[in-house]
């Protein structure tokens, strides 16, 4: 019989059926911290209520402290336990004020949750659970108290003090000391309780909210980052905007301060009053920052202010939640970002991201739905599913319940649950009474995970005048959860003649809800062709029998951009499948469909640039992999090379249109700009795959002229996965020009990581004793060894050495940082997707992670899970 002493207990799991409410309340706090990177001392005054009838003791979270005193009613008292790490203090009346006191390490926080040191700065990171790291608390989001904070430091080490809410109070101290007080007005839960101190300086400006109130921003970075946060505080202002413009939402603090860190384990954080942010989604100018990354700081900026309401003036019951705030979040800063350039290229970039991590998710070991049933780590559950999967289903219910009364709905939601902890089914609840609609069925998109598959067939018998669309709709089995209900899927439908081109129908909206459906149109004159999921109005995969003569047709004539994206998309992946499948395949519908979109932008008929470059563009080796029932890596690889290699020589002259140095101007980030950068990128990266004799020389002097990294980088990226001498040169002289620059060189590592060099592997392994690498800077971690194990040829080379690799570097990082080791462990989960000899090597390293001595529960879930799924 095995020794059970020797089996490490399995680590506890949370079901969201456990859920109760808190036994006691904190309506107010206040905190008092002496700070020192090395002994920071913290006393917390907590005023406690008793939460209904019950005998029980008051229960406080811990994590990694201990108490140094205790005093209830201002009286020391020893009658207190610890149970694991919380707090139990027994106490007899209904109010009490309790008082605790720890000591804390920021300098030795290498997790980056609770209070910790980045750059000889102090900050905190609490949600989900780093609260507890720093004092004694109920660390559930449902325990609102407003928070006076006070702080003292060294004045010349640390002298900006900032908390959440509006400052108060500030003097100085003895012996070189300072301090401050800050005062947050707003009931918040402890996730969003916030501290920066340092040496910082401030990017300031004012907004007006529409009813007079004056509003302070400020940006803090260090000194030399000053020039670089424009553009953040930019999109501050047109964010704050945009939301009474668009949500009615205004702004309810006399501050907004954003504070950017360069240790930080994910974008940014929402903390009432101080965003606490990853410098690089705050950090822009031409030389060092893409376009996309000007876009992503934008989306960012929005989104963690929208959270002001979607997230801090109402907030989630329990974590199980989570989705209330992330996917509405998510839903409106997509919706900002289309009102601020192409509706239609945003959407195809936002359903390029879901394709890309939340479908994979969804149909793999680590799959689940938008409303969890349990974890081990709250962490983990910061996924694609809950952010943009949730986006989604409040999509389909907006288009479900049109502008108006989704708005309606909104206004009653925001208005309702105001300064409470709230549930997902609040927020549906709304929807149905302003929306007038009934989402009985629609509930199971949060209850159950997995993809619907939707089949479609279009029937039609010359000259009856009528087309029948037969539907069909499954939701896949999923870990846990098999034989699941037909689900609510709002398409959005249009029919078009094959021969006149014309519409056949209006455009309708759909709403599948059965199994089986059809739908029937009427005054159809010509051979038709369907255009379905329009908009993606529905986050579904789709089969239909369309052929590749009616998908070219749709990608140039169908009305919505998105439907002329998805049919070349669709026309591309068809190809690729049966080329990975069978060696080969006709490329010339796909040559043909892109010369003819390509003529239509380099002719300046109003197509936009930007929305072509995105149509032209393969479709990722992970996405054909999706498509195939087992993935073979280097014949997916080399299919789509062949391809790419076809349409670069066929279209040559196209290309080199698109990416002439005459179409260089001087830099400006402008919508139509942008779109020339991106299509003269995309068609840079074609002439290399041509393997034309100039193509090294031609991407190295965009490389070398360039005024903008949008052009050095995507330059950089075209010779990246050559062997010339360009390639050598370029890569040494960026890595040069921008030593010390730590976000411009993730940026050097993440383009060698994501190569598609056969030597990648060595190349990343080598790279990861350069000594600019490290583990202990997530952005770092991830331009390395998260870029890696997506690049699909590379981390899956034959004989598995990638996956020893990977597990070498998770295991490693797990000792210093569990919350970004466990984020980058999925690749190694999607074994089932693989051959035998690949399953079993992948198996082998998550075994290995398993069983590995003293790995943090975030690690455990991931591998485990991946393990059994
Ligand atoms: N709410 C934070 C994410 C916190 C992640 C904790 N593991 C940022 C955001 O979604 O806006
Ligand atoms: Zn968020």
């Amino acid at each position: 019989m095995a020794d059970a002493r020797s089996t490490p207990a399995l680590p506890a799991v949370t079901r969201r059926s456990d859920y109760a409410p808190p036994e006691w309340l904190v309506p107010q706090v206040a905190l008092d911290f002496a700070l020192d990177p090395s002994a920071t001392r913290v006393r917390a005054r907590l005023e406690v209520v008793r939460g209904g009838a019950h005998a029980a003791p008051l229960r406080l979270d811990g994590a990694g402290q201990e108490p140094l005193a205790v005093t209830v009613d201002g009286v020391a008292v020893d009658d207190w336990t610890l149970d694991g790490e919380q707090l139990v203090i027994p106490l007899t009346g209904d109010a009490h004020v309790v008082e605790t006191e720890v000591v804390i390490a920021p300098d030795r926080n290498t997790q980056l949750m609770g209070l910790y040191a980045s750059g000889g700065n102090l900050c905190t990171q609490c949600e989900a659970e780093g609260f507890r790291r720093i004092t004694y608390f109920p660390d559930r989001p449902d325990v609102l108290a407003t928070y006076r904070v006070r702080m003292s430091a060294d004045k010349a080490r640390f002298p900006v003090l900032l908390a959440n809410g509006d400052p108060v109070a500030s003097g100085d101290g003895d012996d070189g000391t300072h301090w401050a007080e800050w005062h947050d007005p707003w009931p918040k839960p402890s996730y969003l309780f916030a501290l920066v101190a340092g040496e910082l300086t401030v990017n300031r400006d004012t907004f007006v909210t529409r009813s007079g109130r004056t509003v302070q921003l400020g940006i803090w970075v260090r000194a030399a980052d000053a020039a670089k946060t424009d553009h953040a505080l930019a999109a501050l202002k047109l964010s704050m905007a945009w939301d009474e413009r668009v949500y009615g939402r205004e702004y309810d603090l006399d501050v907004f301060n954003i504070v950017a860190v360069d240790d930080f384990n994910f974008g940014a954080m929402e903390n009432k009053g101080l965003n606490i942010f990853n410098s690089r989604y705050i950090l822009a100018d031409p030389d060092t920052a893409t376009d996309y990354d000007y876009d992503a700081i934008a989306a960012v900026v929005a989104h963690e202010y929208f959270h002001n309401w979607s997230g801090n003036r109402i907030t989630c019951r329990d974590w199980f939640q989570l989705s209330l705030k992330e996917g509405f979040t998510v839903y409106r800063d997509q919706g900002f970002s289309a009102d601020q350039g192409s509706p239609a290229v945003r959407r195809i970039e936002d359903v390029r991201a879901l394709r890309a991590a939340q479908f994979p998710e969804d149909a793999g070991p680590l799959a689940h739905p938008v409303r969890p049933e349990s974890y081990i780590e709250i962490s983990n559950f910061y996924t694609a599913t809950i952010y943009n999967k949730g986006a989604e289903l409040i999509r389909m219910m907006a288009t479900m319940l049109g502008a108006q009364r989704f708005r309606a709905a909104t206004d009653l939601y925001f208005e309702r649950f105001d300064g409470t902890a709230a549930t997902c089914e609040d927020f549906v609840r709304c929807m149905e009474e302003a929306g007038d609609i009934d989402l009985s069925q629609f509930r199971l998109w949060y209850s159950q995970a997995g993809t619907p598959r939707v089949s479609a067939t279009l029937e039609h018998q010359p000259g009856s005048g009528r087309a029948t669309l037969n539907l069909a709709q499954k939701v896949p089995d999923t870990p846990g959860q098999s034989n699941k209900s037909p689900q609510v899927l709002p398409l959005k439908l249009r029919l078009f003649g094959a021969e006149t081109g014309q519409p056949l129908s209006d455009e309708q909206l759909f709403v599948l809800c059965e199994s089986y459906a059809s739908v029937t149109f009427e005054t159809v004159t010509e051979r038709p062709v369907v255009s379905l999921n329009r908009g993606f109005s529905a986050p579904v995969v789709v089969e239909s029998d369309r052929s590749a003569a009616d998908l070219a047709f749709l990608a140039r004539h169908d009305d919505d951009p998105f439907a002329r994206y998805e049919a070349m998309q669709q026309l591309m992946l068809d190809t690729l499948v049966a080329a990975t499948i069978e060696g080969e395949a006709d490329h010339d519908p796909v040559i043909r469909a892109v010369a003819d979109t390509l003529d239509d932008a380099l002719d300046d008929t109003g197509l936009d640039r930007a929305f072509v470059a995105e149509a032209v563009l393969l479709p990722a080796e992970s996405f054909i992999g999706d498509q195939l029932s087992s993935v073979d890596p280097e014949a997916i690889f080399q299919a789509r090379e062949a391809l790419r290699r076809d349409m670069a020589r066929a279209l040559d002259a196209r290309w080199r249109a698109a990416c002439d140095p005459a179409t260089i101007r001087p830099y400006a980030y402008t919508p139509g700009d942008k779109g020339v950068r991106r299509l003269r990128n995309v068609a840079l990266g074609y002439v290399a795959a041509s393997g034309a004799a100039d193509a090294a020389a031609l991407a190295y002097a965009q490389f070398e002229g360039a005024d903008n990294m949008t052009d050095r980088q995507g330059a950089l990226t075209a010779l990246a996965g050559g062997t010339s001498a360009e390639r050598d040169a370029a890569l040494d002289i960026f890595y040069h020009r921008y030593a010390g620059n730590a976000l411009v060189l993730d940026k050097w590592f993440q383009t060698q990581a994501l190569s598609s060099r056969a030597d990648t592997p060595r190349l990343v392994a080598e790279l990861a004793e350069h000594p600019d690498f490290t583990l202990a800077n997530p952005n770092r971690a991830r331009a390395l060894v998260g870029a890696f194990a997506v690049n699909q040829r590379a981390f899956h080379a034959a004989g598995g050495a990638g996956y020893v690799w990977l597990a070498d570097q998770l295991l490693a990082l797990d000792a210093l940082n569990p919350q970004t080791a466990a984020k980058l462990l999925p690749p190694l989960g999607r074994w089932r997707r693989f051959d035998p000899a690949r399953a079993a090597l992948m198996r082998a390293q998550l075994e290995r992670i398993v069983s590995a001595p003293g790995i943090s529960k975030d690690l455990f879930e991931q591998a485990s899970k991946s393990l059994e799924g």
